[in-house]
């Protein structure tokens, strides 16, 4: 369940701190992006709520990113089922109207990493032992176009080339160097830090900022929602293949190995 609490900071805005659990790995199933989507419509229309901080509530994990087994072994339709609840977590949060901060308490590959970058802001804890990134390569398969777009807009064209071909994950110090993330914190000091980031955005008069974001990022919303219908498509046709699926099993295989 992605459970949520509410702040109040100055103004009498508030702020709602959106805590992922969905053990073991916060992994985006189809049931948790149904749920996360219905909390974010229903946060959008709260007109007094103007943020959101989206963090995990597991030790070391942020999000593991889509759920494999929604991708192994499932019917065409599930996959097409899957792969629409996915565009619209996009959607939402990447043309969310509040101001949303990314506070990274954990691994956050692929789409963990896909759902940090659509945020205005990240945060994320220094600790070595974590990493972020779009590494959908070293599964076999292949970050689609607004997963591509998303990270291009926020790190540039080469350093995304680069990072989606070799399927990189990078540690906090690294992501921060090349502005996957914006901060590195101590664990301690995550929530405190989100929430004054929060209050510096908070402090811009809101319609000026909104149609910021909106100017900046409606080009790559516009071309992900032309093409919706055949993303889909190319989606279920690609990832039902025995060679994919192949891939996915090997894949999950090396999960299981490396915690043995
Ligand atoms: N989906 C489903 N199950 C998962 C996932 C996942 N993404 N990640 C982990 N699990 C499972 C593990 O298999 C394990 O299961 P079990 O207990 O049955 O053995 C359980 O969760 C716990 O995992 P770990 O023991 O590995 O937990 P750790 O705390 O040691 O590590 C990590 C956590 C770092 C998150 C690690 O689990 C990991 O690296 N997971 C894989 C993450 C990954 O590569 N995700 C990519 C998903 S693909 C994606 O998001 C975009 C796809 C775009 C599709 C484009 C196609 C065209």
């Amino acid at each position: 369940d992605a459970s949520r609490r509410l702040l109040r900071p100055r103004r009498g805005w508030r702020v709602a701190v959106m805590h992922m659990k969905s053990p073991p790995v916060n992994s985006l199933s189809l049931d948790f992006l149904t749920e996360f989507c219905i909390s974010l419509e229903k946060l959008e229309m709260d007109k007094s709520c103007r943020g959101l901080i989206i963090t995990s509530s597991l030790p070391k994990v942020f999000s593991a990113g889509l759920d494999i087994l929604e991708m192994y072994g499932k019917s065409p339709e599930s996959c097409g089922e899957f792969w629409k609840a996915v565009q619209e977590m996009w959607l939402k949060l990447y043309s969310s109207n509040m101001v949303t901060v990314a506070a990274i308490n954990g691994s956050s590959p692929a789409g963990g990493c896909l759902m940090s970058l659509t945020c205005d802001y990240r945060i994320m804890v220094d600790n070595p032992r974590y990493s972020i990134g779009l590494n959908e390569t070293q599964l076999g398969i292949v970050a689609p176009f607004w997963f591509k777009d998303t990270m291009a807009n926020t790190v540039g064209h080469r350093i995304t080339e680069m990072a989606l071909a070799l399927g990189m994950l990078y540690s906090p110090a690294e992501a921060l160097k090349i502005g996957l993330v914006d901060q590195i914190v101590p664990e301690e000091k995550l929530m405190s830090t989100a929430e004054q980031a929060m209050a510096k955005w908070l402090a811009i008069p809101a319609h000026a900022r909104q149609l910021t974001k909106s100017m900046m990022r409606k080009p790559t919303v516009d071309r992900m929602t032309s093409k919706r219908e055949a993303d889909v498509q190319n989606f279920v046709s690609f990832i039902t293949k025995d060679a994919i699926q192949n891939s996915l099993r090997v894949y999950l295989e090396m999960l299981k190995k490396r915690k043995a």
